[in-house]
């Protein structure tokens, strides 16, 4: 496979002005005939160069230029283009494929799943469809008829209006929908299948009413509220926040079963993977719940960050990823609660963004070279580059950053755009500079800023000096200074925040402020400052950055109880443990019974005892940073003892606090049983506190403790207090209870695929001994699948992500199974082969013997035989 190099980028030769489509579906093969309305691009020379449209797999059946019939003499096939030579500026180009989606394992393209069809575009899948410009600067209007049997496929869908229909003899009927909008080909999408719709309306800002359906298997009709309150809360905030109205009189959204990501917008028909979308309490986890309101969020907002303004190649996939991921979270943090969707959002990009910065896949927002675009789906693009974004909106302030994506919207409708173009706006409207910050978008690597400081008391001056370096990473070394807003305050020794005024400055803030750190080394001094200060540094976590500050323990007791800003309280929180967890780490390798800092089980004790804390806080700072994130904070980690030592720290303070955690975990137990199941913040906190306060409870091993557990299980009326408990009894020692539970939950809800998903998810996660056995018989599973992404996810995902001592199993076990699984799913379905085997791309990050066992793992993949461009591009990247 070859590179595509961002410097290398043209505009296209020619344009598509319309698309006309028509499938043909049946049971073995589809034919698509396509009708293109061509054009040589009017901003370049008025030359005819050959045209090279993009396919792949498909069979060429009929293929004609202005109604003439086109021999073979006239064109070139390859395995991936069709090339012709034009005669006019301007010509009609129409084609017959003929394709099978039944064979479809890799879901992209046309494909089958559960019966239905359906399609996956984004980005390169336009191309197993029919012979196209598969590029998103390639805008069209479609125009798409589909034919099917009518008793199997009695539901045709595709993008815009519905404007015609009409039956058959033959027991087929079709249907047309017209799309006014251009869009790249990455947008389409058709549906067929025997699916059941759930209604609503929605009254948009200028008073249209758009009618919202969404389009179902009949067994999952009761699933849909939660989606459907999602898209309406997505509707109304993106209008009021963004003032960005819906454009279409019909909003869609299917629901599939087999489906590589989590979803997908395709202009006014957004296809869901089910688990993304499906939920009713008894079967989805509050998780879920959460998860579903901000996917479904996310894919509506991309109608305008996505679809009405596009990217203009795929290096520039943050422009749309990015800014609609910032959006999503502004989204979640004003549905629920905005500290607690920051804490999760700061978890999740540290413990897996910055892993893959830190890894050989590194690549900047804005990359420069990819071999295959779907490996870089990636959480630099999504995570880091919502970062970006956010980073923007700090330094602009809420006012400046609306009219700055107004501006954007604005100027860019129906066109497909760069990164640069959104900068651009921002700066129009802001008046500054931003060519520095830009190198966010250039530069891959997070930054890193070591933070000293000092006090005189003589001169009331107190002096931050910030040094920022960024690590060399694949292909590029000696980073430029980045543009970083550090947010800070200075407490005093009540905890209060000091007023802050610079050496140059007339007078002072109150509260926080942002410093710009623009050079490599900068020195900020404040005056007046009446006494010693705590400084409480990159507040909300104001940049995706690595602070090295040398917080006593003490100072971080009083930062994680007196702390202003929320977050901070719980980075003091998660840092005071990170150093305990570490000190264990080192105590390991010579005792059973390593010493322990009681500090840590002191200021728990305090906080449970603080009545009127947010349980939503309370849980996030009882929860100790991840055996992932632990990983992440050494130069070559021992993951075994990582793991022990977490679990030897959870212990001791799982019997520290029994009595405290006992007495609340049955005051909320009570709570629950007393209030029926409502999705929403306040009840999501005291369930994740309760679940929290019950897996500690269990590291015990009381008796009355696993009958509560057993109780939980039982009696509970949703998924979160159930699975909780069932998660409990598969990493404890009752293993007859465990089992007995797991049955009755299978036999529960056996028809149930999505909950038969965290089932099997649950056992591979399991971290008691034994772990590849048990996952060796989860595959054999009648309900396992290796076709299906969510059985691979739930079981081969979960115990390489997360069944950490069995994973990392010092034979090598646990990597070799990953690699059998790898090399079995490429032939498949290579997105999903790329992606399982990211673990193993991480081998830098572990001890020698680690690193060995799993390079011996890769090299066996790459010499496994053929392998797919996806695979072969994380391959090459990762062996030395
Ligand atoms: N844009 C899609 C992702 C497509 C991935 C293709 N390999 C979903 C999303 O980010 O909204
Ligand atoms: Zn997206």
């Amino acid at each position: 496979p070859k590179m595509i190099v961002l410097s290398e980028y043209r505009l296209p030769d020619y344009l598509i002005e319309e698309t006309h489509l028509t499938f043909e579906l049946h049971e073995s093969y589809a034919l698509v005939h396509a009708r293109l309305v061509m054009q040589r691009n009017p901003g370049l020379d008025d030359t005819l160069p050959p045209l090279r449209l993009d396919g792949q797999q498909l069979e060429l059946v009929d293929l004609a230029l202005d109604g003439q019939q086109l021999s073979a003499v006239e064109y070139t096939l390859t395995a991936n283009s069709l090339e012709l030579q034009p005669q006019r500026a301007a010509f009609e180009l129409t084609s017959t494929v003929r394709i099978e989606p039944q064979n479809n394992t890799a879901l992209e393209g046309l494909y089958k799943s559960s019966g239905m069809f359906c399609t996956q575009c984004e980005a390169e899948g336009f191309r197993k469809i029919t012979y196209y410009l598969d590029r998103p600067d390639v805008m069209s209007r479609f125009t798409t008829t589909i034919h099917a049997e009518k008793h199997s496929y009695p539901v045709l869908l595709s993008n815009g209006n519905p404007v015609a229909s009409g039956e058959e003899e033959n027991g087929r009927h079709w249907v047309t929908w017209e799309d006014p909008f251009k869009k790249p080909a990455y947008l389409f999408a058709i549906v067929a299948g025997d699916l059941w719709c759930v209604e609503d309306t929605f009254t948009t800002m200028s008073g249209r009413e758009v009618a919202l359906r969404m389009y179902v298997e009949p067994e999952n009709l009761d699933k849909c509220q939660h989606g459907m309150d999602s898209l309406k809360k997505s509707m109304r905030w993106d209008e009021e926040k963004y003032g960005r109205e819906y454009d279409l009189d019909i909003f869609m959204i299917v629901a599939v079963n087999d489906f590589n990501m989590g979803a997908m917008e395709n202009k006014g028909l957004n296809i869901f993977n089910s688990s993304c979308v499906l939920a009713k309490a008894e079967t989805a986890t509050d998780a879920a719940h959460q998860r579903i309101e901000s996917i479904v969020a996310h894919e509506y907002f991309h109608n305008w960050s996505g679809n009405r303004v596009t990217c203009r190649d795929w290096f520039q996939l943050s422009l749309k990823e990015g800014f609609t991921v910032f959006r999503d979270s502004q989204f979640s943090a004003d549905m629920n609660s905005a500290v607690v969707k920051r804490i999760e959002d700061v978890a999740y990009l540290r413990t897996h963004q910055f892993a893959e910065d830190a890894g050989p896949m590194a690549h900047p927002v804005r990359p420069e070279a990819y071999m295959e675009i779907s490996n870089f789906y990636t959480l630099t693009i999504y995570e880091k580059g919502a970062e970006v974004v956010r980073m923007l909106h700090t330094l602009l302030g809420e006012e400046l950053f609306r009219k700055g994506s107004d501006l954007y919207f604005e100027r860019h409708d129906g066109q497909a755009v760069t990164c640069d173009d959104f900068i651009a706006a921002l700066e129009t409207v802001s008046g500054s500079d931003l060519t520095q910050f830009k190198r966010w978008y250039s530069q891959a690597g997070t930054p890193r800023l070591a933070i000293t400081d000092s006090y005189d008391a003589a001169s009331q001056t107190y002096q931050l000096t910030v040094k920022q370096s960024c690590p060399d990473t694949p292909g590029q070394s000696n980073k430029q200074p980045f543009v970083i807003p550090l947010s800070m305050a200075l407490l005093n020794a009540q905890g209060a925040a000091m007023p802050l005024q610079l050496a140059n400055e007339s007078a002072a803030l109150t509260g926080e402020r942002v410093l710009a750190v623009t050079e490599a080394e900068q020195t900020f001094t404040f005056i007046h400052v009446a006494e010693q200060p705590l400084p409480s540094l990159l507040r909300g976590f104001s940049a995706p950055v690595i602070m090295d500050y040398d917080y006593s323990r003490d100072a971080l007791v009083f930062l994680l109880q007196h702390d202003t800003d929320g977050f901070n309280r719980w980075e003091a929180g998660q840092q005071l443990a990170l150093q305990v967890i570490e000190e264990v780490v080192a105590q390991i390798y010579e005792t059973d019974e390593p010493m322990l800092d009681t500090r840590l089980a002191e200021v728990f004790t305090a906080l449970l005892a603080q009545d009127d804390l947010d349980p939503a806080m309370l849980a996030e700072f009882l929860a100790l940073p991840s055996t992932g994130y632990i990983i992440e904070q050494y130069e070559h980690a021992d993951p075994l003892a990582i793991h022990l030592a977490r679990e030897y720290v959870s212990n001791q303070l799982a019997f520290a606090l029994k009595a405290p955690m006992l007495e609340r975990y049955q005051a909320l137990r009570k709570v629950s049983l007393e209030t029926a199941y409502v999705a929403q913040a306040e009840d999501f906190a005291r369930r994740r506190l309760q679940n929290m306060l019950l897996a500690y409870l269990m590291r015990t091993e009381d008796l009355e403790v696993m009958d509560a557990c057993l109780d939980q299980f039982g009696v509970a009326d949703n998924m979160t207090e159930r699975l909780a408990a069932l998660a409990c009894l598969v990493n404890s020692p009752f293993v007859d209870e465990a089992q007995k539970a797991l049955e009755s939950f299978a036999e529960r809800f056996a028809d149930d695929p999505l909950v038969m998903d965290q089932w099997f998810s649950v056992q591979a996660a399991s971290l008691l001994p034994g772990g590849l056995e048990r996952v060796q018989h989860l595959l054999h599973h009648p309900d396992f699948s290796i076709k299906n992404p969510n059985k691979v996810r739930a079981v081969v995902g979960a115990f390489s992500t997360q069944s950490t001592p069995n994973f990392h199993a010092l034979d090598g076990s646990g990597y070799a199974f990953l690699a059998d699984k790898v090399i079995e799913l490429d032939r498949l379905n290579p997105q999903m082969a790329a992606r399982m085997l990211s673990p193993l791309t991480r081998w830098q990050r572990f001890d020698l013997h680690q690193q060995e066992l799993m390079q011996a793992q890769l090299k066996r993949i790459k010499n496994s035989g053929e392998l797919s461009a996806d695979l072969f591009e994380v391959l090459d990247k990762s062996l030395p």
